[in-house]
């Protein structure tokens, strides 16, 4: 496919350039594009401050250019003849601020709108910038309960992996085009999924992008997906919990863990540090659960909240299907509750995983039918590879953002992703860097933490990693919703900000530290923990791994992890894991942790 559309964009090229090229206006851009599979409709020059959209304003004046593609149901090419249609949009700023740099910007959710907001952003900033509607139309999406596009395989295998790589060529063969130059870096902005496009350019397209931004990548999309059933399937009825009830919990853990990292300022830097067990908050005998002003919460809500934790599991194996949340997220998972499993799974299993539209997402089989989601939906949606050494070997970088306190996407997941790519690829693995945000949201505010900063400056964290091999050893977030001043420093995992002197409410506060010892895999692999069929409520009971212990007769200094969990009302286990600090092979120590050292 890449070599298809190379060969278009030469032929295209050599037919609109004139032999010494010189800056066409922008109007002319409209004439610019020879391949019949593309439309150009409209191509205006802006002034300054007259493009509005979500109160963000063009302060520079540019050209707009926006057009169609038609691709066809076979390997997403551009296809005059195709059925597809994806509309682009591109924002050109004046050359005199234009920085060089090309961006595309991904989508979220089911797609089909172009992100002009945060395309006006960037280019306030001096970069082109494109985006797309991901290869339908916002109709396609339908109703919430009916999402058409899902049925189109072309439209679905575009919605993620192909429709950047669809409008990127075209769009960047107009920045040419207009500057006289191409590009001098290229890169890509995404989150949710547009962080799952951006896992997808790696692997798929990795020629495209010098540098990725993906945020709170949903690449495991057919496994989120199940991870919104689980959620919303253990909170009906009884176990259902108010947003009083969410919060109520998450200020007690917050209450319990703050301290930890050194500030009290409303935040646990490294929920995995934390130790504070749900079940404290289970009603005791005079007391009675409210939903309005809780003070405690039932049996079943702590059920509820520990299946939360521990995310889902296959029943015949008890693998992990997905991570499950972090402490400290709960008081954003009401949506999780009560919207992203019937809005989201329910179309996506009717119209992928089963094409039938009477299939009852409240019967899905957590065994048989987790089979056939990993058959039917995956290959179309899903980002997975941990093997993305021809993006690394162009020298190319992706740097991911993730909220602890993410209200969609469980935050474990793309640091298990990286331990992936980082056993697949070891030393060749320095091309890629998670920020874990405290308190931070999905792609950005979790409402529940005002006073936490919304913006992460991904690209002043990316573009010197790229462009002079500078790699990034902290990341500033600003702009906190309360509208105070506060920055926070964010840090390459699994480095944590840790404060030094002055005001605790600026980034320059702190500085990044790496714990002493690593965080053993399995703590953030939880899936091992249900190999014995029983319901652990994790993170909870989970010694920190920071304080090591030397044994009188044991010479070694090792992490040692105790879980006392609850298998039955009248019955608990004990169990032990010492993680020696010189074991080097983490596989076989993870093994050897399940198995064995119990
Ligand atoms: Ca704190």
């Amino acid at each position: 496919m890449e070599l298809l559309i190379l060969a278009q964009l030469f032929l295209a090229w050599a037919l609109a350039s004139p032999t010494h090229p010189t800056k066409p206006d922008c109007a002319e851009l409209a004439n610019a594009w020879t391949n019949p599979a593309v439309d150009i409709s409209q191509a205006i020059e802006v002034p300054p401050n007259s493009l509005n959209i979500s109160s963000i304003v063009n302060e520079v004046s540019l050209c707009w250019v926006r057009g169609t593609i038609k691709y066809s149901a076979k390997n997403d090419k551009l296809d005059a003849s195709g059925n597809n249609t994806l509309t682009w949009e591109l924002f050109l700023p004046d050359s005199a601020k234009y920085n060089g740099r090309y961006l595309m910007i991904g989508d979220g959710g089911f797609a089909g709108t172009i992100e002009n907001n945060t395309m006006l952003t960037y280019l306030n900033l001096g970069y082109a910038v494109a985006g797309s509607d991901a290869g339908h139309s916002e109709a396609a999406n339908g109703d919430g309960t009916d999402v058409p596009f899902l049925r189109n395989s072309a439209e679905l295998q575009a919605w993620i992996h192909n429709s950047v790589a669809i409008a990127t060529p075209v769009t960047q063969s107009l920045v040419a085009k207009y500057y006289s130059q191409h590009p001098d870096f290229s890169y890509y902005w995404g989150c949710s999924t547009g962080g799952a496009q951006g896992y997808a350019l790696a692997q798929y397209h990795p020629e495209l992008f010098d540098g990725i931004y993906a945020g709170s990548p949903g690449n495991w999309y057919s496994h989120l997906i199940l991870s919104f059933l689980w959620n919303g399937l253990h909170t009906t009825g009884k176990a259902y919990m108010s947003q009083q009830v969410l919060s109520f919990v998450t200020k007690n853990v917050i209450e319990a863990c703050d301290e930890l990292d050194g500030v009290k300022d409303g935040l646990i830097e490294n929920p995995l540090r934390c130790s504070f067990n749900v079940t404290s908050l289970q009603c005791k005998f005079g007391q009675t659960p409210d939903d309005n002003e809780p003070t405690c919460l039932t049996a079943d809500q702590i059920k509820a909240l520990q299946e939360i934790y521990a995310g889902p599991k296959d029943i015949r194996t008890g693998k992990e299907i997905y991570p499950g949340f972090s402490l400290g997220s709960e008081n954003g998972l009401l949506g999780q509750e009560l919207i992203l499993y019937l809005d989201y799974t329910g179309p996506i299993l009717r119209e992928v995983a089963f094409k039938d539209s009477s299939f009852n997402i409240f019967q899905f089989n957590w065994g048989s039918d987790v089979d056939a989601v990993n058959q039917k939906v995956s290959p179309f949606i899903d980002a997975l590879s941990s093997d993305l050494s021809r993006f690394q070997q162009r020298g190319s970088k992706i740097i991911t953002t993730q909220g602890w306190s993410d209200q969609y996407n469980a935050a474990l997941w793309p640091l298990q992703h990286l331990q992936e790519i980082q056993r697949t690829m070891k030393s060749q693995s320095d091309f890629i860097e998670v920020f874990m945000v405290p308190g931070g949201g999905h792609c950005g505010s979790n409402p529940s933490y005002p006073h936490v900063p919304a913006v992460y400056h991904v690209l002043e964290a990316l573009v010197p990693w790229v462009e002079k091999g500078i790699k990034p050893s902290d990341m500033l977030s600003s702009e906190s919703p309360d509208g105070t001043n506060t920055t926070r420093k964010l840090c390459p995992w699994p480095a944590t900000a840790k404060f030094v002197a002055g005001n605790i409410d600026n980034w320059n506060s702190y500085t990044c530290v790496y714990p002493q010892t690593p965080i053993p895999a399995s703590q953030i692999a939880y899936s091992s923990y249900h190999e014995y069929g029983t319901s652990i409520p994790l993170p909870g009971t989970v010694d920190s791994c920071g304080g090591r212990q030397l044994i009188t007769n044991i010479t070694a200094n090792f992490c040692r992890v105790v879980l006392d969990t609850t298998i039955s009302n009248s019955s608990s286990e004990h169990i032990e894991s010492w993680l020696p600090d010189t074991w080097s092979d983490r596989a076989s120590y993870r093994k050897r942790r399940y198995w064995r050292m119990y």
